[in-house]
């Protein structure tokens, strides 16, 4: 059986103490702990307690996993002198933490009077739905008063938005905006070495910089706890001091972490240095991992125990120890008194967190993760804008008093109206700004908000959408675009691990509101091949709470992009804002000229409600149910088989999640027939869900569907023959209404 390495650094550490030599008693604790350190002795006191703290519960979490009560048993043995971060900043320093900054969350806590850092901790590892941050839902570091947003698993998808939050601090200034933090406050953010590499922090590194060379400010210090090893995997020697001691933009500060007077001084000048700067840094602090990279890791796979035993004796307690007792400043006996005291602590808490009740009811399982308060939205739709700064930002002339108009041109109505009513909105993305987006939707949007809210990004979709989120944190309400659906791949994990988590995660006392709009969906003319033309959406509808809007034409565009602000600002909601590229300068119908789908422009205060579909034609013969260009093909095919003497119902379903069931099947029993549209591909589309709604609930119901083929969608007219085309549409229904 393998050695039990956690009992062999608990006993190492009581036999080390008990052996060491005091130094003549001293008494003075507001002295330096040691000549040249501006760390004291009582700080350094206390920064040893949140230190032992951490190291007892990574005992705890193992031996309550021992006994099946605990689910987690990643610590931060080793890591412990991250507390020294803590200690150098301010508890309104938002910081997001690495899963190894035990030491930093007690500190911190530590400064804040009221807080119960340890049981808060071992309510996390056992699941309990009391935990005060994720509710049992993840075993965090998280903790509102504390100014910690829970973080996921997922390493490095925290950095784009610490860097966010970072540039949005500043900015909120600029903009004169009230915020939460203090003007003064910095960003923190903790990973690990391997996780340096990673292609989301080294984006998040590359923005930081980047704000520098621009002279943005951006204050954010990236916290590296460098231990020289990502599970098994070694970090080469001396990676982290050559990659970042000299990366243009970013200043370089390096401390010893296991020995806390040096991290103290390391982190309190990287600390100052941003916060007096407001520009990035990077703290490496090097550190050593103990037991393992979780209690299932046996490191004696890929380490031999010499090098395991090597470093148990560098334990950075025994370091912190050392210097406390050598200094005169507590004695051995004080010194193991204290660990024992804190052992029994956690232990008796422990236990108490495991008899605590678990999350066992679904629906209180995922209460946070989709707020919606139907009346709150409404009441936000209806706050109207001060009409005077409205007259002022469109010039004197207002959008309902003009003409029916095209899509684009309403959706960067909507959008100027938001600007108008919301000093809080940001607009930003590739191309955005003095350009209009690659499509003309939101030209002079920056002209009229101005350059502090309506801005181009780089090109970095992580970015963009980190930046989303972070300034979300600090109360601001972004609206992010992505040039192209196709486009969001990259960065899809900022939405799906980060965004559409942090409700979730953190019971809505963190939210991160936004509206994310992407151009998408294809049947572009003359400008084709995949990218610009992406009909996939299986990876947005496998987003948990996560909104999915389609508008397909001008005036559904507007209410609906009302109804996703007002969710956000009201209920914390992320939404998806796909917008039909084809559909943007549609402004004919059935026949040229005929203006068929140029729509006047809805005045503020209207919306479309979340989840409702809207009924084109009254037919009752067949329903078509379709979105987006689907809509616009099959009210062209209604028409021809309305010629043919079919009554035919056209239903739009506007929202593809959550989807509006109840319409769906209430249209689909209207006729006993429904033939669903959809543009998408037959893997992952909206047909699937639709017609397993359709099944079970109107299984008297004879359905059908057109979908595009499952591929690529290729250059030129090869498009249109794995797209679906209006006589694909018109042969299915013929087929259907003949259907006995
Ligand atoms: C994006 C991602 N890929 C893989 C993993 C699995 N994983 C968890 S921790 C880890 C190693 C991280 O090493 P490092 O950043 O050095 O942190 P340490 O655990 O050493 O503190 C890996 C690969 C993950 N959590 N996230
Ligand atoms: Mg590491």
């Amino acid at each position: 059986m393998a050695v039990n390495r956690a009992a062999v650094v608990d006993q190492n550490f009581t036999a080390t103490v008990s052996a060491l030599e005091m130094g003549p008693r001293r008494v003075d604790l507001d002295s330096a702990v040691r000549e040249g350190s501006g760390l004291s002795a009582r700080r350094a006191i206390g920064l040893f307690e949140s230190m032992v703290g951490s190291r007892h519960l990574d005992f705890e979490a193992r031996t309550l996993k021992a006994k099946n009560e605990s689910f987690y048993t990643i610590g931060s043995a080793g890591h412990e002198g991250n507390a020294a971060v803590a200690a150098a900043s301010r508890p309104t320093d938002m910081a997001f933490l690495h899963y190894r900054s035990g030491g930093f969350f007690g500190e911190r806590a530590r400064q804040v009077p009221g807080t119960t850092p340890l049981f808060d901790v071992l309510r996390s590892l056992t699941a309990a739905a009391d935990e005060p941050i994720a509710g049992g839902r993840h075993k965090v570091f998280g903790s509102k008063l504390l100014q910690i947003p829970p973080q996921t698993s997922t390493i490095a998808s925290h950095l784009p938005k610490a860097v966010g939050a970072a540039f949005t601090l500043e900015r909120m200034k600029r903009l004169g905006l009230p915020g939460e933090l203090p003007g003064d406050a910095i960003i923190l953010c903790t990973f690990g070495d391997a996780s340096a590499n990673h292609s989301t922090a080294c984006g998040a590194f590359n923005s930081a910089a980047l704000a520098t060379h621009q002279n943005l400010p951006c204050p954010v210090l990236f916290v590296c706890e460098d231990n020289g090893i990502g599970i098994s995997t070694r970090t080469p020697q001396g990676w982290i001091a050559t990659r970042f001691g000299h990366f243009p933009g970013l200043r370089y500060f390096g401390g010893d972490g296991l020995d806390i007077a040096d991290a103290f001084d390391a982190a309190t000048a990287a600390v100052d240095w941003v916060r007096e700067h407001r520009k990035p840094a990077l703290l490496h602090l090097r550190v050593i991992r103990l037991l393992g990279h979780a209690g299932s890791d046996v490191e004696q796979s890929y380490r031999d125990l010499e090098e395991i035993e090597a470093l148990e004796a560098r334990d950075p307690l025994l370091g912190a120890a050392r210097l406390l007792v050598e200094g005169g400043w507590m004695s051995p006996a004080e010194v193991i008194g204290l660990y024992e005291e804190l052992r029994a602590r956690v232990a008796a808490l422990g236990a108490e967190a495991s008899r605590r009740p678990k999350l066992m009811d679904p629906d209180v399982v995922i209460a946070p993760l989709a707020p919606y308060d139907v009346e709150a939205v409404a009441a936000e739709v209806a706050r109207p804008a001060d009409a005077e700064a409205r007259r002022a930002f469109w010039g004197g002339k207002l959008p309902e008093d003009d003409r029916p108009r095209h899509m684009a041109v309403q959706i960067n109505r909507a959008l100027g109206d938001l600007l108008v009513k919301h000093p809080e909105m940001m607009l930003f993305g590739e191309d955005v700004a003095r350009k209009g987006g690659v499509y003309n939707v939101t030209s002079e949007l920056s002209h009229r908000a101005g350059v502090g809210r309506v801005f181009n990004s780089h090109l970095d979709e992580q970015a963009i959408l980190g930046l989303a989120i972070g300034a979300a944190h600090l109360g601001m309400l972004p609206f992010p675009e992505i040039q192209y659906l196709a486009y969001l791949h990259n960065a899809i994990d900022q939405l799906r691990g980060e965004a559409c988590s942090l409700q979730f995660f953190s019971q809505g006392q963190f939210a991160n509101p936004m509206v994310v709009r992407i151009a998408g969906l294809a049947y572009q003319k003359g400008f084709g091949g995949h990218f610009h033309n992406d009909n996939a959406v299986a990876a947005l509808r496998d987003i948990p709470g996560l909104v999915i809007a389609t508008p397909s034409n001008g005036e559904d565009a507007v209410g609906m992009l009302r109804t996703c602000a007002a969710l956000a600002r009201s209920q914390g909601r992320v939404t998806v804002f796909l917008e039909p590229i084809a559909l943007y300068m549609t402004k004919d119908l059935h026949e040229d000229r005929d203006g068929g789908w140029s729509f006047a422009y809805p005045p503020p205060g209207s919306a479309v409600p979340l989840g409702r579909a809207r009924t084109w034609t009254e037919g009752a013969d067949l329903t078509l149910l379709t979105y987006a260009n689907g809509l616009y093909m099959s009210l062209r095919v209604a028409k021809r088989l309305e010629a043919l003497g079919h009554s035919i119902r056209v239903v739009d379903l506007r929202w593809l999640a959550p989807l509006p069931i109840d319409d769906i099947v209430a249209a689909a029993l209207a006729t006993g027939k429904a033939l669903v549209v959809d543009e998408c591909r037959v893997t992952g589309g909206i047909a699937e869900p639709v017609l397993a709604a359709l099944a079970l609930h109107a299984p008297t119901v004879q359905v059908a569907r057109v979908a595009g083929l499952d591929t690529y969608i290729p250059l030129g007219g090869a498009a249109n023959v794995v797209l679906v085309q209006e006589p694909d549409i018109e042969r299915a229904a013929l087929a259907l209404l003949e259907k006995k």
